[in-house]
């Protein structure tokens, strides 16, 4: 049988998103979706209340509180686990406060001083990404001698400020950061180098789902769920811990026709 890797399902309580923004923007309808998603095989609801797609502007941080506050509170009291998708510590502690198990912070530390001190006096799993700078300028900071030996180094030097600051080994989780200041040859090289990634010793988690890379097998975001499932299972292969996505439907199905194939139950 296969470790299967857990199954992040995409929450975005945002306006502005860039496969599924304004979907789930007033609470009633962002707590049904993630309900759904736990009934299609999610394991863990990450919730975000700010965009990260290219080129978005940054929201005020009260707004990013207010978008995610109720949806938290109301996903934790039905005993889901929530991973929360933000790069502000005042987010973080409100959802700490609230319950949830993972801070999901695409920064990594660096656009928040007080990010790292924050997760440290707490009991949750931090998820460091690696990230060269806020969405609006991220395209342009997309160069690298080599992708995967530059990324590696940076995020080695995220591990580094994070159990610095206080942060257990056994709680940290790094992400190469698909998309973020990444071209499509550069995802694709890091998804190659993944062993690497698995070699370094934390879980690795991975967000493929929908994303630009992926247009040669579908022009609009939600057309890119079946590459997405498909790569889901190309994760699990290389040992990724957990996979980010949309369509958590297709991509637990995948992954259990991989179990499947290694000798475990469909
Ligand atoms: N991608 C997005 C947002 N948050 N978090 C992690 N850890 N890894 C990712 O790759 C990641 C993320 C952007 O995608 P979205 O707009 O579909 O949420």
């Amino acid at each position: 049988m296969a470790n299967r890797p857990l199954v992040f399902g995409v929450l975005n309580v945002t306006p502005d998103s860039f496969s599924d923004g304004g979907l789930w923007d007033s609470p009633e309808n962002a707590i049904e979706h993630a309900r759904a998603m736990v009934a299609d095989g999610g394991d863990v609801i990450d919730v975000g209340g700010e965009s990260t797609r290219p080129g978005a502007a940054r929201i005020d941080d009260g707004e990013e509180r207010r978008r995610v506050e109720p949806v938290i509170r109301a996903l934790v009291g039905d005993g889901i686990s929530v991973s929360l998708d933000t790069m502000r510590a005042e987010t973080a502690r409100l959802g700490i406060d609230l319950g949830v198990d993972y801070i999901n912070d695409v920064s990594g530390g660096l656009s928040d001083p007080a990010m790292l001190g924050v997760v440290a006096d707490s009991n949750v799993t931090y998820i460091a990404m690696h990230w060269r700078g806020e969405s609006d300028v991220m395209d342009g900071n997309a160069t690298y001698g080599d992708v995967t030996r530059d990324v590696l180094s940076e995020l080695r030097a995220r591990i580094d400020a994070a159990q610095g600051a206080g942060i257990a080994p056994g709680r940290l989780w790094i992400d190469p950061g698909l998309g973020f200041a990444k071209t499509a040859d550069h995802n694709w090289q890091l998804l190659r180098d993944l062993n690497q990634f698995v070699a370094l010793g934390y879980p690795v988690l991975v967000g493929a789902s929908r994303k630009r890379f992926l247009s040669p097998f579908g022009e609009a975001p939600a057309d890119r769920d079946q590459a997405t499932a498909i790569t889901s299972v190309l994760c699990a292969e290389a040992g990724v811990a957990a996979v980010r996505v949309h369509d958590v439907a297709r991509t637990a199905e995948a992954l259990r026709v991989r179990n499947s194939w290694w000798g475990g139950a469909a």
